[in-house]
């Protein structure tokens, strides 16, 4: 069952059929074939497989046809809520002559073209199959850290389309950090000029953007981002990172500091160092500009703002200049996220929490579920993309104190990542990639995968589909997408590679 139909995630049924259909050509047929048509491209083309679409319905082109249908009716399976989540669910048929998807939504309908190309075999045939699939979590994300190193469109185009691949629907961007700042804040335009230009000095030893490069998204660029991930059902989620982690905003605007004087450029890997000041006259009025920017160039929900490793931070001091921010966000209409240590600003009802170190004590995330805040778990120790999957690899991280290879990103249950939380209050999983030590699109994807797919399953399938057997063996044949795309990926000793 598993090779004959290695999709990942794992569905929520599959029912395998007699035979084969043979995929060389589709034809879209349906609810806005069109609208289909560059999205279901990409997907199928490079594998071989050609894509035309048929409004008017039937296949004038020989191929098999594509049926994309929009009900109105129940979802198959409800969609757990997060703000702003809808509806995923979808119903996909490779039936005797021709293919189908149904699905209440939009997102749905991807999601059910998603799977078809992983069904799709070197020869172009497909099992036939009827697939019913929801995710558990309405949040599924991939953060993704382009504050360390500058990473520009093209390769965030590819992040989101292996998100989407894998059925994850937010890409987080860490887009502020000590090393640099990128993304363009028109009230405080020196952030972006300044601090756009500078990076980790790991591989870089300059610790500068090379010439030639912006090293920061612009809001044209950053609006097209967003577009292309809608266009994908992926919600980018910005991240600018305070009150620590924070030398790239105090080395381009000195006010920041207490004397008035800019912090020096930044490389190192270091963390906690850097911090804003409560007490300076102009940290308030500069979190409300650049939050109040970001807030107003961004077309999801959220606004993500940081909170992580403030080691040279009091409380209270802390808690109230998280305050602020978690307070700015929602004065603009979006659903403030931080990280877990913002607990203690008891962030409260129509917050999110990101859990990532399974070092601290839970019990202030326990305390904040239980005053409203929901969680969303990204542990470092199964679900850090930066982790060396094993001794010895060429880049990446170990501190966490043992290896993050595929098995260990697979084999966890985020409503057990904390210990004592009520179930109830995890609303959403996913993975993150720091880049301290990664500069390229090659070695960032090499970092990725497979790991992203195997937290994408423990994002999506609940825990009844889950099987690590099963999926080393569907993983295997993936690699066939991954190089037709570009895509560099580790091989894990792991995985049952054919
Ligand atoms: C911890 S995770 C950090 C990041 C580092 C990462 C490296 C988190 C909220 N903070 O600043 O990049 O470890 O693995």
């Amino acid at each position: 069952m598993t090779s004959a139909f290695p999709l990942v995630p794992w569905p929520t049924s599959v029912e395998p059929g007699e035979g084969e259909l043979d995929l060389s050509r589709v034809t879209l047929t349906g609810a806005d074939p069109e609208r289909w048509t560059p999205l279901a491209a990409q997907l199928l083309a490079p594998l071989g497989v050609t894509v035309t679409s048929s409004p008017a319905g039937g296949s004038d082109h020989g191929g098999v046809v594509v049926d994309l249908r929009l009900t109105t009716a129940e979802p198959v399976v409800a969609t757990p809520s997060v703000p702003g989540g809808e509806d995923e669910s979808y119903v996909l048929t490779v039936g005797d002559d021709a293919v189908a998807v149904t699905a209440a939504r939009p997102a749905g309908l991807l999601h059910g073209l998603r799977s078809l190309r992983q069904l799709v075999r070197p020869n172009l045939t497909v099992p036939r199959v009827v697939v019913h699939d929801a995710p558990r979590f309405g949040w599924r994300s991939l953060m993704f850290d382009i504050a360390r190193h500058w990473f520009g469109p093209a390769v965030l185009r590819r992040v989101v389309d292996l998100a989407g691949a894998y059925k994850l629907n937010v890409v987080h961007l860490h887009l502020t950090d000590d090393q640099g700042w990128r993304i363009e804040v028109p009230s405080r335009p020196a952030l972006a000029q300044i601090s756009g230009r500078t990076q980790s000095n790991v591989v870089h030893q300059d610790g500068l953007v090379p010439a030639g490069e912006r090293g920061y998204l612009t809001l044209d660029e950053y609006r097209e981002l967003q577009e292309y991930a809608a266009a994908r059902f992926v919600t980018i989620v910005p991240e600018i990172d305070m009150p620590g982690h924070t030398f790239a905003a105090t080395h381009a605007c000195g006010e920041l500091t207490p004397d008035g004087v800019p912090t020096p450029q930044e490389g190192s890997m270091e963390v906690g160092r850097s911090r804003l000041w409560l007490d300076n006259p102009a940290t308030e009025p500069w979190i409300r500009a650049v939050l109040g920017d970001v807030a107003a160039a961004t077309t999801g929900p959220y606004l993500h703002v940081g909170g992580d490793e403030c080691l040279t931070l009091e409380e209270p001091e802390y808690s109230q200049l998280v305050r602020i921010a978690l307070d700015v966000a929602r004065e603009h209409g979006k659903v403030p996220v931080a990280w877990q240590e913002a607990a203690s600003a008891d962030p409260g009802e129509g917050s999110i929490l990101q859990y990532w170190d399974p070092r601290l004590d839970p019990a202030p995330y326990v305390r904040a579920a239980e005053s409203g805040a929901k969680l969303i778990v990204t542990p470092a120790s199964t679900a850090y993309f930066d982790m060396k999957p094993e001794p010895g690899h060429p880049v990446g991280q170990d501190w966490i104190g043992h290896d993050v290879d595929l098995r260990t990103s697979y084999d966890w249950e985020p409503t057990a990542a904390i210990p004592g939380l009520p179930a109830d209050a995890v609303v959403g999983a996913g993975g993150a990639l720091w880049t301290e030590t990664i500069a390229t699109q090659d070695a960032a994807f090499s970092m990725l995968l497979p790991r992203v797919p195997a937290v994408a399953e423990v994002a999506w399938t609940e825990p009844a589909g889950r099987d690590w057997e099963s999926f080393r063996t569907r993983i295997a044949v993936h690699p066939r997408t991954w190089d037709a795309q570009g895509w560099a990926w580790y091989a894990s000793k792991d995985a049952n590679w054919a």
